[in-house]
């Protein structure tokens, strides 16, 4: 197979998604391919046969007549999912060592900001209050994650070693050491009632939009040293109902929450997440994709492939994942 040009249409509009930067990176590890980044009046869309894409604009990626692959250069392909123009090409996601390592710091900060009671520490540091409260072991607290993928599994494991006792919950039985695998609808109300902290790591689809609502924050366990359950969303924004958590913290239902992500992002000024005493929030970089790391993974990826190899973690179009 020949040596095809690569364009990289990245529009994050964050420091860690400039162009320029992704661009660097990408020249140095292509050897002699031709990258372009786009927009660029020069490029003959038909000489384009690998797209590097991040938040690319609906429709953008039909321009190029004959794409063999698209890379998403971050996990969750829930934006390109929904481009009805998407040409029909193998679509690969990231899964590199870097980017787990870096939610399952993001998860394990969370879970033990809120098992050792952070929020309520630090309030007491600015009112100047000596005020301890009483401790309880890890062992105590049920951790549930939900989507035990590529993130969600590294993470549990993380959180065992720790001492928490930790269940997953997927779409798929699955086998992992030391943690309480359930799956599917028929068993996710026996997940729930045993979990205290509850992290979600779902990718975005049309089965898991709003599955974080009322009715399933209402099914978590209720006894815990916590008091109430705690909610950490690092999966996407339209997997919550952010009424409902809001609600739900207002009420009690739900004790506190870690977000990083948002149905609008950046998140409106005018949200009451950004002042909730109860909320926990990050700007959607739970897990940076690095542009080393993501640029040698394509570049290995196309090498292999134009060579006659397979594509490695190409999403399935029927699932959205
Ligand atoms: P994977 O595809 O590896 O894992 C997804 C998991 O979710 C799988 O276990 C899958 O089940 C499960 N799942 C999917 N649909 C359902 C469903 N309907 N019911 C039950 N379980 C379901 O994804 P990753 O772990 O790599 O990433 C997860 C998400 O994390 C990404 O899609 C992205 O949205 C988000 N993310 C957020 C970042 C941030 O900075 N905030 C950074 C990176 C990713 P099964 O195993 O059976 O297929
Ligand atoms: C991703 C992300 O999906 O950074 O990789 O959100």
């Amino acid at each position: 197979m020949n040596k095809g040009a690569l364009a990289l249409l990245v529009h994050g509009g964050t420091e860690n998604w400039s162009p320029e930067r992704w661009k660097r990176r990408f020249d140095e590890v292509c050897g002699n391919r031709r990258v372009w980044r786009l927009p660029d009046a020069d490029c003959n869309p038909a000489e384009i046969h690998y797209a590097a894409v991040w938040k690319p604009a609906q429709g953008e990626l039909a321009a190029f007549p004959n794409l063999r692959v698209i890379f998403n250069l971050g996990a969750g392909v829930d934006a390109l999912m929904a481009d009805t123009s998407l040409p029909k090409v193998p679509l690969v996601r990231v899964a590199v060592g870097d980017l787990t390592a870096r939610m399952t710091e993001y998860v394990v900060l969370h879970v033990l900001m809120h098992h050792r009671q952070e929020p309520y520490l630090r309030a007491c540091q600015q009112e100047k209050r000596w005020a301890p409260t009483s401790q309880w072991p890890a062992g105590a607290i049920s951790v549930g994650i939900m989507g035990l993928g590529t993130l969600g599994s590294d993470a549990a494991q993380a959180l065992r070693h720790l001492g928490f006792r930790v269940s997953g919950w997927s779409r798929s039985e699955k086998k992992i050491a030391g943690v309480e695998c359930f799956h599917g609808s028929t068993q996710i109300d026996a997940f729930l009632q045993a979990t205290d902290i509850l992290v979600c790591l779902l990718p975005l689809t049309p089965d898991t939009r709003h599955i974080l609502n009322r009715g399933l924050f209402a099914r978590l366990n209720r006894n815990s040293p916590l008091g109430a359950p705690v909610l950490i969303n690092a999966g996407r924004g339209g997997l919550q109902n952010e009424a409902d958590i809001l609600a739900c913290l207002d009420d009690g239902t739900l004790g506190a929450a870690s977000l990083d992500v948002y149905a609008i992002e950046p998140l409106p000024a005018d949200s009451r997440f950004w002042t909730h005493p109860k909320v926990v929030l990050t700007p959607h970089n739970a897990a940076d994709t690095d542009p080393d790391e993501i640029s040698k993974y394509v570049a290995r990826q196309i090498e292999r492939f134009e060579a006659g190899g397979a594509l490695e973690n190409v999403v399935d179009p029927g699932r959205g994942y």
